[in-house]
């Protein structure tokens, strides 16, 4: 276990290899100088973004039970992407006009702007589906040179997971085979046991018939014989997993397997699931995210989900494994009132996590690249005496980043408190808390 939690984090270079292009309808690779999508029949309905040729594509599918915060998580994560982009030094824009509006109407407006839930995704086969089409975001950056670069998302309406007439639905959702992640989220408040723990203090939702292991069997039956896209398995809604330390279990009597005082696992405060994630402009923590994983992993144990891990330790279908593992997101942070969010805000956590698992397999977003200056530069910073930001490789002269592009430095600027110029900063002032800022 030790070896591979020792590893180097990944560093982030201009020389990152190309991506593929991929046709964001269905993700399957295309030409990379191809005008229009090869898979598509309607093509004047279908265009590709503009500066889709040769651009690469990184492409992630959700899946889980009905309820299982699916929607509410891709709410999240394009917020916090963003900051991830700016934050490292790259631009971050909706790609067409599709996902502007819909992510504002469906996603952005309700849950930032009216403070409340989002309604259930209506299936694939009703007139106001809106997710049979990607939301697709321009995430270009400057580190990743020669090449723009697009991350896709598509969301899925729990229902078209589900048991009935799954056969009928199964080619429309062809395009997990070749996503370069599924996000699968699984409930928490699904166990019986802690919606008894937390009856009172949480609210359950509706949860779907079938539960989440056939919804994993049906994802698993779309991928058939061959794809074996990586998997992330997150337990969500973490935030009430985390009420769990509040809630005594002394009185019970624990006895058998599964029989677990939550009170204790929650309060156990060297766990990595008591932690954040790294910060926006840090390399991606992999060491923490495996002993993460192995966490979360013995937590779905216990909350009675070892079918669920049992079926993605064996494949359903052909030989070959799938690759899979566990992550803990929370979109909201705390658990709603009622149908709107709580009064205390959105404080979204480890939400990035399995995003930046696959950004930085291609060494994107791990923190701000700064290019080499000439000698005659780093003089010039230094009489200009620009403001610290904190730099991933050892011996460089802080203000470089304000000298080289501007764009880091900006960034960090309008996305972060200010930053302040150490021979000016007085040691007495208190460091200022900072609040998440959820700008457009
Ligand atoms: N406590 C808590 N509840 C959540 C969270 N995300 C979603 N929920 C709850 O789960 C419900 C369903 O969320 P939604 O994203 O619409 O689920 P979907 O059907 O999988 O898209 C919401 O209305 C909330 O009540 C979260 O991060 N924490
Ligand atoms: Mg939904």
């Amino acid at each position: 276990m030790i070896d591979h939690l020792t590893q180097e984090p990944e560093t982030q270079g201009p020389e990152s290899a190309l991506l593929p292009t991929k046709c964001p309808f269905t993700f399957k690779e295309m030409p990379a100088d191809a005008v229009v999508s090869p898979y598509v029949e309607d093509r004047e309905e279908y265009q590709l973004p503009e500066g889709w040729q040769g651009s690469g594509t990184i492409t992630f599918a959700m899946a889980g039970d009905r309820s299982s915060g699916k929607s509410l998580y891709i709410a999240v994560i394009v917020k916090l992407l963003r900051k991830l982009v700016i934050a490292n030094g790259g631009s971050f824009r909706s790609a067409d006009e599709h996902t502007r509006r819909i992510y504002e109407d469906k996603y952005e407006n309700p849950l930032f702007a009216q403070m409340g839930l989002l309604p259930p995704t209506p299936p694939a086969s009703s007139a106001d589906a809106h997710q049979t089409r990607p939301l697709i975001f321009d995430v270009s950056t400057p580190a990743h040179q020669g090449q723009r670069l697009f991350v896709v998302f598509r969301d899925v309406a729990g229902e078209d997971l589900q048991e009935e007439n799954f056969a009928q639905r199964q080619s429309e959702l062809d395009f997990f085979k070749y996503a370069d992640r599924i996000i699968f989220l699984f409930d928490p408040m699904a166990v019986p046991r802690i919606r008894q723990l937390l009856e009172g203090s949480v609210e359950s939702p509706e949860v779907g018939e079938d539960g989440p292991t056939i919804v994993l069997r049906n994802v698993l039956r779309v991928l058939g014989e061959e794809h074996r896209p990586k998997i992330s398995l997150c337990l969500s809604k973490f935030d009430t997993m985390q009420r769990l330390s509040e809630v005594n279990q002394q009185h019970l009597h624990y006895s058998g397997p599964n029989m677990v005082n939550w009170q204790r696992v929650m309060r156990n405060f060297g766990a990595t699931f008591r932690r954040d994630s790294a910060a926006l402009d840090q390399p991606f923590d992999r060491t923490g995210i495996q002993l993460l994983d192995l966490e979360i992993r013995s937590m779905l144990e216990c909350l009675d989900a070892t079918q669920l891990l049992n079926q993605l330790n064996q494949p359903l279908l052909g030989v070959q494994n799938y690759d899979f593992s566990c992550f803990a997101v929370s979109a909201l942070g705390a658990p709603p009132e009622g149908d709107r969010i709580a009064r205390t805000g959105i404080a979204p956590f480890r939400c990035l996590d399995p995003i930046r698992d696959v950004l930085a397999e291609h060494g994107l977003f791990n923190g701000p690249v700064y290019q080499e200056l000439p000698k005659v530069m780093w003089g010039n910073a230094a009489a200009l005496g620009t403001a610290p930001v904190t730099s991933q490789f050892p011996g460089q002269f802080p203000g470089q980043a304000a000298v080289m592009g501007g764009g880091i430095e900006q960034a960090l600027a309008a996305e972060q408190a200010p930053l302040s110029n150490p021979a000016t900063e007085t040691a007495a002032e208190p460091k200022k808390r900072r609040f998440w800022r959820w700008g457009r």
